[in-house]
C-alpha cells in the first residue's frame, strides 16, 4: 500500500500559543486542518536522514476527537516513513506520562492530543502538541518553524491502511509500519517507585490518613486509581471522576477553586479528609488543599523546594529552582535560604527544558498549578501530589502545620490571579499597548501608597543556548517586593482571556492568616486603575479569582 499525497492549501491561525495548538473541535476536525498541523510538523522536526528508524510517541487526555485524531496520526507517521508508534492504550497518555515514555524509551519524541484544562466534548476545545526526544514540549524556535511551515504547506502525506485497534495491548502494522499499543501507566507508575517512599506511603494510608483525589473525568483517572488505590493502598473511593470521559462529564478539567469547587467545599467541611488534590485534563496540574485550606501554587513550589529533601530521589538537595515571571516570589526565598539560584522565565514549561537538561535546576513551578522536576519534563499533577504524601509521612503533620510553619520561618507571600475571560481580542492588544505605553514614566511614581521600583516589558534572556524571548508580560514592581503583573493568556480558544497577577509579601506572623483577596485589596484596587480595566473590557471583576 503506497501513502497518498493530497493536494491541501495553508490554513490561518496555525500558530502554537503557550502550549501547543488549540482550537474548537469544529475547527479541528474541518478539512485538512489536523492533517495540515501534523505535516507542518513533522516537515518542521525531519531529521536529514528522514524518520527511519524513529519511534514517535503517541496518546491524549481522552477528550472528543482524541480517538480520531490518533488514527490519522498513525496514518500519517506510516507514511512519513516511521519505523514505529507507541501509542497509549486507547488513546490515552497523560502529558507527564508522554515525557516520561518519551525519555524511557529514548525514542524521537512524542504528539500528544490535548488542550490541557479547556473544557472538551463535541463543541469544546482539542489540541495537539509535539515533544522532542528530552521528552519536553517544542522549544520556541521549533514551534516557530511549524507555524511557518503551516503558512506554506501545499500538500500531507497519509496511508490509508486500516484502524489500529487502539484498545488491544501488542503490536499491529500499519502498512509495514509497527504500531505497538501499550499500558500508559506502567512506565510512569515504574518511575513514580523509583523516586518516592512507596513503603512509608502505604504506612500512611493504614495509619487511616485520607485523601481525596479529583480526575476531574480527564486522563489522570486510571493513573491515581493503580497509583494511589493500587499501589499505596488508599480506600477504594479515594479517586474521584476517575475514568475519563469525551465531555470530562461536561465539567472544565481545571483544577481550580471554581471549576475543582465540589473538592475544595468538601475540604473546607468539617468532612474533610487530610489532603485533596486534584489534576486537569492532561494529567500535568496538581491542585492541592488541606483541611481548610487551600495551598497557593506559588506556595506549593516554595514548600517542596524547602521539603524536597525529605523524598528519596532529592534526598542529596535541589540545585536550583525554577518559576515562571508571574509565579510568587516565595520560592525565591527558600533557594536563597538554600544558597541554589532560582531562575525566572515566561509562562509556559517550554522554557524550563535548558535549565533542566542542563542540570542548572531541580524544581520547576508556576502559579498555574504546575510544578515539576528533573524526572521528566513536564509539569506532573500526581506526581506532585506524591510529594506532598511523601513530605507529610516524613513530617507527620497536617498541611495546614507545614503551611504554616513554612510562612513563620519564610514569611508569606499573598497572591493572587485575576482572571478577564473571552474579552474582544481587539480591546485587549489596546488595554496592553496602553498600559507598556505608560511604563516608562512609572518608576519613581506612587501607586497603592508606595513607590514604583520598577516597571517593564519582561523579556528573557536563556542562560543555556542565549535564545531570547521578548513581550511575556508587563511587570510592575514595588519597593517592598509587591508585585502586579498582566498579559495575555496564550491557550485560549475565544477573544482573548487577561490575566492580572497579584502579590505582596508579608513578613509579620501575626498577619498570616488574613484573607487573600483583603490583604492584597489596595493593590487590587490599584491594578484596575493602573491599566484601565473596566474602560478597556467594559468588565467590573474578573470571571475567576484564585
Ligand atoms: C496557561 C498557564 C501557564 C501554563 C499553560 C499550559 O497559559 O498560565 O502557566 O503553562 O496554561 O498549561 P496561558 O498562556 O493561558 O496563561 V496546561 O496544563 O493548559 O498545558
Ligand atoms: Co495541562
Amino acid at each position: 500500500m503506497a501513502a497518498r499525497t493530497i493536494k491541501t492549501s495553508p490554513i490561518a491561525g496555525m500558530k502554537p500559543g503557550t502550549s501547543g495548538l488549540r482550537k474548537k473541535v469544529a475547527e479541528f476536525a474541518g478539512p485538512h486542518y489536523l492533517a495540515n498541523f501534523v505535516q507542518s510538523v513533522f516537515d518542521a522536526v525531519r531529521p536529514v536522514a528522514g524518520f527511519g528508524g524513529c519511534t514517535l510517541v503517541l496518546g491524549g487526555d481522552g477528550r472528543y476527537y482524541n480517538l480520531q485524531a490518533a488514527q490519522l496520526v498513525i496514518q500519517m507517521a506510516a507514511a512519513q516513513g516511521f519505523a514505529r508508534v507507541m501509542v497509549g492504550q486507547g488513546g490515552i497518555l497523560s502529558t507527564p506520562a508522554a515525557s516520561c515514555v518519551i525519555r524511557r524509551h529514548q525514542t524521537f519524541g512524542g504528539l500528544i492530543l490535548s488542550a490541557s484544562h479547556n473544557e472538551g466534548g463535541v463543541n469544546g476545545d482539542f489540541g495537539i502538541k509535539f515533544n522532542g526526544a528530552n521528552g519536553g514540549p517544542a522549544a520556541e524556535n521549533v514551534t516557530d518553524a511549524i507555524y511557518a511551515r503551516t503558512l506554506t504547506l501545499t500538500e500531507y502525506k497519509v496511508c490509508d491502511s486500516p484502524d489500529i485497534d487502539l484498545d488491544r495491548l501488542g503490536v499491529q502494522q500499519a502498512d509495514g509500519m509497527v504500531v505497538e499499543v501499550f499500558d500508559p501507566v506502567a512506565d510512569y507508575l515504574e518511575l513514580m517507585r523509583s523516586l518516592f517512599d512507596f513503603d512509608a506511603l502505604r504506612a500512611l494510608f493504614r495509619s487511616g490518613f485520607r485523601l481525596a483525589f479529583d480526575a476531574m473525568h480527564a486522563v489522570t483517572g486510571p493513573y491515581a486509581r493503580a497509583i494511589f488505590e493500587g499501589e499505596l493502598g488508599a480506600p477504594a473511593g479515594t479517586v474521584r471522576n476517575g475514568t475519563p470521559l469525551p465531555d470530562f462529564g461536561a465539567h472544565h478539567p481545571d483544577p481550580n477553586l471554581v471549576h475543582a469547587k465540589a473538592l475544595y467545599d468538601l475540604m473546607m467541611s468539617p468532612q474533610a479528609p487530610d489532603l485533596g488534590a486534584a489534576s486537569d485534563g492532561d494529567g500535568d496540574r496538581n491542585l492541592i488543599v488541606g483541611r481548610g485550606l487551600f495551598v497557593s501554587p506559588s506556595d506549593s513550589l516554595a514548600l517542596l523546594a524547602a521539603n524536597a529533601h525529605l523524598v528519596p530521589a532529592y534526598r542529596s538537595g535541589i540545585v536550583g529552582v525554577a518559576r515562571s515571571m508571574p509565579t510568587s516570589g516565595a520560592a525565591d526565598r527558600v533557594a536563597q535560604a538554600l544558597g541554589v539560584p532560582c531562575f525566572e522565565t515566561p509562562t509556559g514549561w517550554k522554557y524550563f527544558g535548558n535549565l533542566l537538561d542542563a542540570g542548572r535546576v531541580t524544581l520547576c513551578g508556576e502559579e498555574s498549578a504546575g510544578t515539576g522536576s528533573d524526572h521528566v519534563r513536564e509539569k506532573d499533577g500526581i506526581w506532585a501530589v506524591l510529594m506532598w504524601l511523601n513530605i507529610l509521612a516524613v513530617r507527620g503533620t497536617s498541611v495546614q502545620a507545614v503551611v504554616q510553619q513554612h510562612w513563620a520561618t519564610y514569611g508569606r507571600n499573598y497572591y493572587t490571579r485575576h482572571d478577564y475571560e473571552a474579552i474582544d481580542s481587539d480591546a485587549a492588544k489596546a488595554l496592553m499597548a496602553d498600559l507598556a505605553g505608560r511604563l516608562g514614566g512609572l518608576k519613581g511614581q506612587a501607586l497603592a501608597g508606595q513607590a514604583v521600583t520598577l516597571a517593564d516589558d519582561f523579556s528573557y534572556t536563556d542562560p543555556v543556548d542565549g535564545s531570547v524571548s521578548s513581550h511575556q508580560g508587563l511587570r510592575i514592581g514595588f519597593a517592598d517586593g509587591s508585585r502586579i503583573v498582566y498579559r495575555l493568556s496564550g491557550t485560549g480558544t475565544s477573544g482573548a482571556t487577561l490575566r492580572v497577577y497579584i502579590e505582596r509579601y508579608e513578613a509579620d506572623p501575626a498577619r498570616h492568616a488574613l484573607d487573600t483577596q483583603q490583604a492584597l485589596a489596595e493593590l487590587i484596587a490599584a491594578a484596575g486603575q493602573l491599566a484601565r480595566i473596566g474602560h478597556h473590557t467594559g468588565r467590573q471583576r474578573p470571571d475567576v479569582v484564585t
